[in-house]
């Protein structure tokens, strides 16, 4: 299992985290996501060997956020 902190641009309510909480946990290979509206980033735990950073990632932003890298 590993853990990324993905920061993430365009967050604005409870709504917004909620999304971004969801798509995450929707990923196979995603085992917890808490996104924080205030540090405007999500830490992830995830397994690498089934899903990739550029999925997390890629998410994200068709949920409409945008990450940095
Ligand atoms: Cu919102």
């Amino acid at each position: 299992m590993q853990t990324v902190t993905l920061e993430i641009t365009g967050m604005t309510c409870g709504g917004c985290v909620r999304s971004v909480s969801n798509v995450l946990k929707a990923l196979d290979g995603v085992a917890k996501a808490e996104v924080s509206l205030d540090k405007r980033n999500a830490v992830v735990d995830y397994d690498p060997a089934k899903v990739e950073l550029d999925q997390l990632k890629r998410s994200v932003v068709e949920a409409g956020f945008e990450v940095a890298s």
